[in-house]
This record gives C-alpha cells, structure tokens and sequence, in this order.
C-alpha cells in the first residue's frame, strides 16, 4: 500500500488506548483528554466512556480505561513521541513490563496503516486479545476495520468474547 499520500495532511485519524491504574486515574485520563484537545496538530474527534477493568499481566491495581478517535497532523512516529511526552508529564516511569502506570497512551489504529518497526507497531499488536481495548473503541470506532484481520473492531470484540 502506497501510505505516503496519507501522511502529514490534516486527514489522519487514529485510535488511541488510555490506561490509568496508579494516583488519581480518572483526573489523570479527563486531564490527559484535555491536553491532547488544546494540542495544536490534535483534535479530539471522539470519546469512550471509562472502563474499570481488571489488571492483565503482573499482580496490580484496577485500571481505568478508555479510547479515543484524533484528527491529526503528525505522524505516527511524531505521535509516539508527543504522546510518550505527555506519559511523562503525568508522572510515568517505566519500571516492570505491563507494571502499574499513572498513564499509559498507546496508539492502536492510524488509519488503515501497517507499520511494524523496533519502537512502533501499528495496529497495535495486542488489541485483538485486550477487552479492555476493544470494549470502549467499539463505542466509538465499532465498524474501523482492522487492516491485519480485515475484520471491524465490533466483530474482534465479539471473537475476544468468546474466549
Ligand atoms: N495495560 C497493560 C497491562 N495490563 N490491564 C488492564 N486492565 N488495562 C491496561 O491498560 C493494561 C493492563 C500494559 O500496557
Ligand atoms: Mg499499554
Ligand atoms: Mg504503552
């Protein structure tokens, strides 16, 4: 697929995970909207509910997720980066693999690219498993289809529902 006429116009619509599960994570997460909404280059298109979701991967606190649709002018690569900024901003320090987290901001969809590199994999290699995911995205994104799968996000989550 030639993506290259995608990118860096004003027409680029990602997916974005938030996860909170340590300090005040539903002010973190409403802060964290609010931020990326006053971010020139971001718009804030859409908005899930928060999910109390139980933690996967190592013994840890609840977590409060949620997803989000932008309009962007970055890239996916200047994303990343302006949204590892904000991770930081909030308090994030990177301890154990899948550890708590004040935030966590993970792209998972960026139109209907593929891109696999050492610091970047998009769509986002876990999402077809992670309700915690696909149960507020299909709120607000449910017919985005998933260019690995060619499925839409409401039909991964009913497949991740019956495992
Ligand atoms: N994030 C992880 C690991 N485990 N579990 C839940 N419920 N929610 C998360 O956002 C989450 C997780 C690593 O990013
Ligand atoms: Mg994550
Ligand atoms: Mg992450």
């Amino acid at each position: 697929m030639n993506s290259s006429i995608e990118l860096n116009t004003d027409n680029n619509y990602c997916a974005i995970a938030l996860g909170s599960n340590l300090g005040d994570s539903l002010k973190i997460l409403n802060d964290t909207v609010n931020t990326l909404a006053n971010s020139e280059g971001i718009e804030v298109i859409l908005r899930s509910t928060w999910h109390k979701t139980k933690p996967m991967g190592p013994v840890q606190p609840d977590y409060l997720n949620g997803c989000i649709v932008i309009k962007t002018s970055y890239s996916p690569h200047e994303l990343l980066k302006y949204l590892g900024s904000i991770e930081l901003e909030f308090g994030r320090e990177r301890k154990e693999r899948w550890g708590a987290r004040t935030l966590d901001l993970d792209i998972i969809l960026y139109n209907d690219l593929v891109i696999k590199t050492d610091d970047l994999e998009i769509p986002h290699p876990r999402m077809r498993e992670r309700l915690f995911v696909l149960m507020p995205l299909t709120e607000i994104a449910s017919q985005w289809i998933d260019p690995i799968s060619e499925l839409r996000i409401n039909q991964l989550l009913d497949l991740c529902l019956q495992q």
